[in-house]
């Protein structure tokens, strides 16, 4: 599959290894498709075991969190953190508590970390963490008890200079708070370890808003180089109700995008004349955006959320969770007249439809550069930690359309440099890589 026997064989090697991490797997095969004349080209990537060294974390924690639900009944889920590469600095990325997650579903989002994190040119390593625990249908209580229980054990391996946790899906203002001040407690120390955390106690402008918003300036970009246009008129459909696919919605309405359609785990809302923004956002807030929206305003509504990708559209943006997207979706899309896909979410599309796209000259934004905008800003809270000093909400957003621009220039230049100017995934795997690559010959074989 791979035209070098060097990455043939290290990617021979995981699959043996680690043969049920579908996930991990899937995102090893994107990097590698991206790297393979690279790598033939640089014989001292292979004689410093470069590829093998990328593909293993640097540490794996897995640990046992029991807590006790309402009803009084003692609960066990299984807690992770990933510490994938500390090349560039301190590991950095969020926490996920869902049911997918699992040690491949952690592997694929720490691998994925540790290059986006690269690609916004900001000293962080990558790492990701989270449970299994479901926080859907729970009480405040129970989830209250829960992330005290999570960090009891997540504790000892993070530090402001070690490893900052932050969000990712089920894991917001809430169960960030509560894992924040649980953490307090047991250190003593007010160092803002996590990130996303709420305004009153160290939070920064923007935090929540970052990646939705990010999403949408890495996209203006787009259209301004390969089409000479705005996003003003075009029509954008938009996977997943959370944080990243709300502030999407919202930054690409305020830009004069039309929103036409969203979804959420009950189902999908589509209406060709754009969905009411200050619906959307109310709703959204309540986590029951489509099933409410359906009974207050006009609309398609359909009980299947992978329904959205059957409706027209200039853009999709899916923002819901890894592999929503597939080769089926990405031809309905196609043959609708879809021009642009960009991933708000970590791997969203399939690897088929990610190349069917490509294949049929659609303009395609991966997610680790497309959604790099929330751990940028996370960066930025980092800094306002230290130094003790908050910034205005104009000087974040400000910084975060300024990173992305860069990442869009660092992935298109790479792009034209060693594939074509449209290639933004092999563009985006080049340069993140490049940056960690040159760390890992300077700091040694350690
Ligand atoms: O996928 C991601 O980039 C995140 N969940 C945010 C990571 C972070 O540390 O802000």
């Amino acid at each position: 599959m791979f035209k070098s026997p060097y990455l043939q064989r290290v990617f021979d090697d995981v699959m043996k290894k680690d043969p049920f991490q579908p996930e991990f797997i899937q995102a090893v095969e994107t990097f590698f498709l991206s790297m393979d004349d690279l790598i033939i080209h640089t014989p001292t990537i292979e004689k410093f075991a470069i590829m093998e060294r990328l593909v293993e974390p640097e540490r794996l924690v897995k640990f046992r969190i029991t807590w006790v639900d309402d009803k009084g009944n003692t609960k066990v889920n299984r807690g992770y953190r990933v510490q994938f590469s500390s090349l560039l600095g301190p590991y950095k990325g969020g926490l996920r508590f869902h049911p997918t997650v699992n040690e491949s579903t952690m592997k694929f989002l720490g691998f994925e970390q540790t290059f986006k994190n690269a690609l916004t040119g900001l000293p962080l390593g990558g790492g990701k963490g989270g449970s299994d625990f479901n926080p859907i249908g729970k009480s405040d209580g129970e989830i209250m008890r829960f992330c005290q229980n999570f960090m009891l054990e997540l504790y000892r391996h993070i530090g402001p200079d070690t490893d900052v946790p932050a969000g990712d899906i089920g894991v917001g203002y809430k169960e960030i708070g509560y894992l924040y001040g649980m953490y307090k407690k047991i250190v003593n120390e007010a160092t803002g370890v996590l990130t996303g955390k709420g305004l009153t106690y160290g939070g920064s402008l923007v935090r929540k808003e970052a990646t939705g918003y990010g999403l949408v300036y890495f996209v203006s970009e787009m259209l301004k180089t390969y089409r000479s246009e705005r996003i003003d008129d075009k029509r954008v459909i938009i996977s997943g109700s959370g944080k990243v696919g709300l502030h999407a919605a919202v930054k690409a309405h305020e830009l004069g995008a039309v929103v036409v359609g969203m979804s959420d785990v009950k189902g999908f809302i589509y209406n060709e004349n754009g969905l009411k923004m200050d619906v959307v956002t109310e709703l959204c807030t309540n986590g029951e955006l489509t099933i409410k929206y359906k009974e207050k305003e006009d609309c398609i509504y359909g009980p299947n959320p992978k329904d959205l990708w059957q409706q027209p559209c200039d853009i999709a943006m899916p923002c819901a969770i890894q592999n929503e997207l597939d080769l089926n979706d990405a031809k309905t899309l196609v043959s609708n007249g879809c021009f642009l896909v960009a991933e708000g979410a970590n791997m969203p599309c399939t690897l088929d439809a990610e190349r069917y796209f490509q294949d049929h000259q659609i303009l395609f934004a991966p997610g680790k550069a497309a959604n790099a905008g929330g751990v940028a800003v996370s960066l930025f809270e980092m800094s306002q930690n230290a130094s003790h000093y908050p910034w205005s909400y104009d000087d974040v957003d400000e910084k975060l359309k300024g990173i992305m621009r860069d990442i869009f220039l660092k992935a298109y230049t790479a792009a034209r440099k060693y594939k074509n100017p449209y290639d933004l995934v092999a563009g985006a795997n080049i340069a993140s890589f490049l940056r960690v690559y040159e760390a890992m010959m300077d700091e040694g074989i350690v």
